[in-house]
């Protein structure tokens, strides 16, 4: 692993100003039959992630912070922002034409909402609405993180697997409220400018660098970590990486996204199967991270690949640069 010969300068750029309204409203011209609906289901994001970026900014001051006093379907404490971010983005999204399911990390089943658009076109709409909740009383990163597909005309299925996402996006809330998407072609990132309430275009069709010297995973579990993962973060020790671990998939995954390196929540003893959520968590990020040019793998397979079982399934993650996770493998496969 020669750092010297790897590409690692972060690779982003962008040209004019452009709000994501405007941006989606460029990117409906590549579907010259639809009919709008997935602008609109994004719009209905961009409104239910502001409201969430407001109420964030006045947690400690409106007394939101702290538990609800229930479980959700996970067995976590549920906090009071998941529940207020929850019941924002379902209000939000189950009014705009198209919106037929809905599911979150934190209802216990799909939600089915009886719409259609014009064009016939159905979606789904899968989000973990308030990702990274440890780091809510401590002022740290969260995000919101949704994946969507097309529902087929006449299917009967609810869940299909991620390459057959549309669209896929998180939003970091941390010092400046960032907005990543894609609709399969590329991924563009967005800050939000609070001073006019929109979100502004600040990076267009963002490449992972191939190569970054940076890991981030909760390095306590390692002990439960299968024998590939122990001899690549020793490889990565060797070699002078850095660790960066913030607690919040979508603050650890952006630092990746921009920067380069790999993100890693292998199985564990705790969870043999991975922790995280493939439906609203894996699936999106993957789909944004292959858009970008990097890999999205559980370690035995592409993550896009994965048959669903059900909403709240679990999965090993890791994403990464080219270059990281072709090392991770060989490790894994040895
Ligand atoms: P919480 O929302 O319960 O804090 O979980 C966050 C998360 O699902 C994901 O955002 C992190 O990457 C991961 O869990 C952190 O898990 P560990 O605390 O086990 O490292």
């Amino acid at each position: 692993m020669a750092a010297t010969a790897r590409n690692i300068e972060p690779i982003v750029g962008c040209s004019g100003f452009m709000t994501l309204q405007t941006h989606m409203l460029a990117d409906e011209h590549r579907f010259p039959d639809s009919g709008g609906a997935l602008s609109w289901i994004i719009s209905a994001l961009a409104i239910s992630t502001k409201t969430i970026s407001a109420r964030l900014k006045r947690a400690r001051l409106e007394d939101v912070l702290g538990e609800v006093g229930h479980d959700n379907i996970h067995g976590e404490h549920q906090q009071k922002l998941d529940v207020i971010a929850k019941d924002v983005s379902i209000q939000v999204l189950r009014g705009r034409d198209g919106v037929a399911v809905l599911g979150s990390e934190e209802a216990d089943d799909l939600l089915f909402v009886n719409t259609w658009t014009s064009d016939g076109s159905r979606y789904a709409v899968l989000f973990g609405p308030m990702d990274g909740t440890s780091n809510l009383d401590v002022a740290g990163a969260v995000g919101t993180i949704f994946s969507i597909f097309k529902i087929e005309p006449e299917s009967s299925e609810r869940l299909y697997p991620g390459r057959r996402q549309v669209s896929a996006g998180y939003v970091l809330y941390g010092s400046s409220t960032i907005f990543v998407l894609t609709t399969g072609a590329g991924v563009h990132m967005f800050v939000l400018d609070s001073s006019i309430g929109a979100y502004i275009r600040v990076a267009e069709s963002i490449r992972l660098p191939e190569f970054g010297a940076t890991y981030s995973i909760n390095e306590a579990n390692a002990a439960g970590f299968p024998r590939g993962y122990r001899q690549y973060l020793q490889q990565c020790r060797d070699e002078n990486f850095s660790s960066r671990y913030v607690g919040a998939m979508v603050a650890d995954v952006h630092r990746v996204l921009l920067n380069g390196g790999i993100f890693m929540y292998p199985p564990t003893q705790k969870s043999p199967g991975g922790k995280l959520r493939l439906m609203y968590e894996a699936n999106p990020m993957a789909m944004i991270f292959e858009q970008a040019g990097g890999v999205a793998t559980t370690g035995d397979q592409q993550t896009l690949d994965i048959p669903p079982s059900g909403l709240h399934q679990r999965v090993p993650v890791v994403l990464g640069s080219p270059d990281n996770v072709a090392d991770l493998q060989e490790c894994l496969n040895e």
